[in-house]
C-alpha cells in the first residue's frame, strides 16, 4: 500500500545495527535500547527503506574512539563485562570516571554497545563529508554527555563529538542543534574553544532539580576575549510544560538568527525524544509535531546534515517521533498515513493506533505550562545580542 520513492538528486542514508538494540542498561534503567528497535519496525513498515541507503553501522575502532576520549578511560571501559564471568573491579577508576553507578552501569557488552553507536555516527558522517548523503540519520547516537575521561547521564562516548570532528575535517563551521530536554554539556565543553563549532542546546532547566544543572541563558562560552570560542555557545533554558507552539516559534526564531549569522556549513541535530508530552524523565508538552518542526526547519536550510537520536524513555513515543522524522528527512512525510500501518510488528505497544495521538490520549491532563511568552522573548533578544559578536 506504501509506494514512497526516492526523491531525485537526493540522498538519505540510515545507518543502525540490530546488535546494538540487545543491550540492557538493567531492569529498572530508563535508557531502553530496544526503543531503537520499535523505531525500525514503524520506518520499514510504513516503506521508507527503500527510499534511503541503508547501512548496518559498523564497531567504531579504539583509534576512532581515542579521536576524543583518553587512553585512560577506553581502557577502563573495555573491561567491561562482554558476558557473565567474574572480573577485577578497580573502585577508584570508577569513581574517577563514574562508572557503575545506576546513571552509567556496566552492562554486559557496554564495549560493544558504545563502539557500534559511535560506528553509526562516524558512518553518517563520512557520508556528509564524501557528499553521498544529504542527510544521514544515526537514531542509535547523540549521546550528549559523555566527557573526554567521564561517563554521564547514560552516555560513555560522545558519538556527537567524534562526528563533528569528522565534519570538521571538510566542513570550516558546523552548527550543532540540541532539542533532547537536557542540557548538551558534554558537546558544548569539547568545543568550548573553538569559533568554528556553534553549539545551541533548549532544555528544561533547574540546577540542582534537573540533571546536569548547567546550560544558563547566560552562559556563552568562555569569557576571555582571547579565546575564539567566546559567544559560540547558545543556551535556551525553559521551564516545564512548554508547548508545540512555543517550542516552534522559539526554534525558528533563534535557528533562524544563527544561520543568518554563523553561516554553517554542516548541521547536527540531536533529536533527544525526551522532551516529548507523556516521557518518564520529562516535563514538556511537546507533540511529535512540534518536535519534527525542528528537523524540518533544519532541513529546509539546504545544508548537509546528520540527525542523531538522544534520550527518549516512553518507547512507543520516541519511536513515533523518530519515524516520522525520518518521513521528513527522506520527504515522505506527506505520503504518511497516520494510522499505523496494520502489519507493523509490535503494533499493540503503540497504545494509540495513530503516529499523532493528541496530549490528552498521551498524558490524560497535560502538564502545567511555567513559560511565559515575555521570557522567551527575552531569550531570543538574549541571543540576537549573543550573536552581534558572530560574524562571517
Ligand atoms: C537506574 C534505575 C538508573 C532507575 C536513573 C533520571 C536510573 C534515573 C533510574 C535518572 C532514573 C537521571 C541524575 C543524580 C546525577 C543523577 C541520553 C547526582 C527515574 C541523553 C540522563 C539523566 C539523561 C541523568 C540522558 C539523571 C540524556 N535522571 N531512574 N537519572 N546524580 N541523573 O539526576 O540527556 O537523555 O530516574
Ligand atoms: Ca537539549
Ligand atoms: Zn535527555
Amino acid at each position: 500500500t506504501y509506494n514512497i520513492t526516492r526523491p531525485k538528486g537526493y540522498n538519505v542514508s540510515f545507518h543502525t545495527n540490530p546488535e546494538m538494540e540487545k543491550h540492557h542498561f538493567g531492569q529498572t534503567h530508563p535508557m531502553k535500547p530496544w526503543r531503537l528497535t520499535l523505531t525500525k519496525s514503524l520506518v520499514t513498515s510504513y516503506g521508507m527503506s527503500f527510499a534511503m541507503d541503508n547501512y548496518v553501522a559498523r564497531a567504531a575502532t579504539y583509534e576512532e574512539l581515542n579521536m576524543f576520549h583518553s587512553n585512560d578511560y577506553l581502557d577502563y571501559l573495555g573491561t567491561a563485562p562482554a558476558e557473565d564471568t567474574p572480573r577485577d573491579v578497580d573502585t577508584d577508576k570508577e569513581v574517577k570516571y563514574n562508572l557503575g553507578g545506576s546513571d552509567c552501569p556496566l552492562f554486559y557488552g557496554l564495549y560493544d554497545y558504545c563502539s557500534m553507536s559511535a560506528g553509526g555516527s562516524l558512518d553518517a558522517a563520512r557520508k556528509i563529508c564524501a557528499k553521498q548523503s544529504d542527510i544521514a540519520v544515526s537514531w542509535g547516537g547523540g549521546l550528549h554527555h559523555a566527557k573526554r575521561s567521564e561517563a554521564s547521564g547514560f552516555c560513555y562516548i560522545n558519538d556527537i563529538v567524534l562526528a563533528i570532528l569528522q565534519l570538521l575535517r571538510c566542513f570550516p563551521r558546523v552548527l550543532y542543534i540540541d532539542i533532547d530536554v537536557h542540557h548538551g554539556d558534554g558537546v558544548e565543553e569539547a568545543f568550548f574553544s573553538t569559533d568554528r563549532v556553534m553549539t545551541v542546546s533548549f532544555h528544561k532547566y533547574q540546577p540542582e532539580v534537573f540533571f546536569p544543572g548547567t546550560g544558563g541563558l547566560e552562559d556563552n562560552g568562555p569569557k576571555s576575549e582571547h579565546n575564539p570560542g567566546a559567544h559560540h555557545a547558545i543556551n535556551v533554558p525553559l521551564n516545564d510544560g512548554i508547548t508545540d507552539e512555543q517550542y516552534e516559534w522559539l526554534f525558528q526564531s533563534i535557528i533562524g538568527q544563527v544561520n543568518e549569522r554563523f553561516r554553517p556549513s554542516a548541521i547536527a541535530l540531536q533529536c533527544g525524544a525526551d522532551s516529548l508530552a507523556g516521557d518518564r524523565l520529562g516535563r514538556f508538552n511537546l507533540q511529535v509535531q512540534g518536535h519534527a518542526a525542528c528537523v524540518n526547519f533544519c532541513k529546509k536550510l539546504g545544508i548537509p546534515m546528520i540527525i542523531f537520536g538522544g534520550g527518549g524513555y516512553t518507547p512507543r513515543n520516541v519511536a513515533r517521533a523518530w519515524a516520522f522524522e525520518t518521513a521528513i528527512a527522506i520527504d515522505c512525510q506527506d505520503k504518511i498515513d497516520p494510522v499505523i500501518p496494520m502489519h507493523t510488528p509490535w503494533r499493540d505497544h503503540f497504545h494509540h493506533e495513530t503516529l499523532f495521538p493528541t496530549l490528552e490520549q498521551i498524558l490524560g491532563e497535560p502538564r502545567a505550562n511555567k513559560n511565559t511568552q515575555k521570557r522567551l522573548q527575552d531569550m531570543v533578544q538574549h541571543v540576537t545580542e549573543q550573536l552581534r559578536f558572530v560574524n562571517f
